[in-house]
């Protein structure tokens, strides 16, 4: 387990000037936690000021309700000046990943992520970069940077935390280790209940519903794969929660979701089978197109359309995932067995 060297971080930030801090595109409440948890190191103990970055629609209602509730305010889309900065830092993503764009003209002072997805060695024009997949959040990564300064996390900013800890180990349950336990134990005691509450039970909107419709009547089921490949969605966080929502079916051990959006093909996997890993598996199935990324139980991956034909995309992925998985001959079968039509007014 690597921990961090509080000198380091220090000796990475600027004399003076402002601060960028950014994630991946469509941020998720780990992305969000850390942000919220370094910018209160930032201006706690350096006395520097930071602005954020979002880039992509947040969409789903826990998501939408997090910054809401949290109050996390963005810089409008292009509205970052680089003479205004001194640099950017990048947390839960890396700058190498196809879904992560940290504003060009401005050095990245910063990396810290938990996923595993750039197998060199740390860019040396980055000063420090924490690359740890041995968490399960980067907020937990967060967490112990702000302990490691001996710093005590406002109640905005554990809420923050615990949001991204708890949503990215799904409450400790997937991947977590120590360091996600303690950070998890040490954040809820100094959270805000009411708004964690808020945050986790949002009211969904009539979309959500219809999406979700959608989703089941698109759902195929082989052995233990769960695959849901829609057409057009809304956001990416639909096919992650879709994936996410299917592996709760009983003898699911495998949910792979995907969806297009703004000319990109989004795919998740998620396992709960014990040893497996999604990444190398979502890699296999992407078979070298795309990008990708993942740690231990789930994976993401966008694949450029290029004005490809949707249809052929999604049978090439379903066939690939069917071979990769090894489902073999197992029949394929809707979710929903077809409703037989009731003749009415007879
Ligand atoms: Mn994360």
């Amino acid at each position: 387990m690597t921990r961090p060297d509080p000198r380091d971080f220090a000796r990475a930030l600027p004399e003076e000037g402002r601060l960028v801090l950014t994630t991946h595109r469509h941020p998720d409440p780990d992305g969000l936690g850390a942000m919220v948890g370094i910018e209160y190191l930032l201006k706690t103990r350096f006395g520097i000021a930071a602005d954020f970055v979002l880039e992509g629609r947040i969409r789903r209602a826990e998501n939408l309700a997090m910054r809401e509730i949290l109050g996390i305010d963005a810089l409008p889309k292009g509205g970052v000046d680089p003479a205004q900065y001194a640099g950017v830092v990048v947390v839960d993503a890396q700058p190498g990943f196809s879904h992560t764009h940290p504003p060009g003209a401005l050095p990245v002072l910063a990396v810290i992520d938990h996923h595993r997805g750039s197998e060199e060695a740390a860019p040396e024009d980055v000063p420090f970069f924490w690359v740890a997949p041995d968490y399960g959040a980067t907020s937990t990564m967060v967490w112990d940077l702000l302990r490691a300064f001996d710093l005590e996390p406002d109640e905005r900013t554990a809420t923050a935390l615990f949001c991204g800890v708890r949503y990215d180990t799904n409450n400790l349950l997937r991947e977590a280790g120590p360091r996600d336990e303690e950070a998890f134990r040490e954040l809820e005691r100094r959270a805000n209940r009411r708004m964690v509450a808020e945050i986790d039970q949002p009211p969904l909107p009539r979309h959500w519903f219809v999406q979700m419709h959608e989703a089941i009547e698109t759902c195929r089921l082989s052995g233990g794969l769960v695959l849901t490949l829609l057409g057009e969605v809304r956001s990416p966080e639909t096919v992650a929660e879709v994936a996410d929502w299917f592996m709760r079916l009983d003898g699911a051990e495998w949910s792979l979701a995907g969806g297009a959006c703004d000319g990109v093909y989004q795919v998740s996997l998620r396992t709960d089978l014990p040893g497996a890993d999604a990444y190398p598996t979502l890699r296999a199935i992407l078979d070298g197109e795309g990008a990708c990324g993942g740690h231990g139980r789930m994976a993401g991956g966008q694949l450029r359309l290029d004005g490809a034909d949707l249809e052929e995309v999604r049978e090439r992925l379903r066939g690939r995932a069917r071979s990769v998985l090894a489902v073999g001959d197992a029949p394929e079968e809707p979710l929903i067995p077809p409703v037989p039509s009731t003749p009415r007014n007879r």
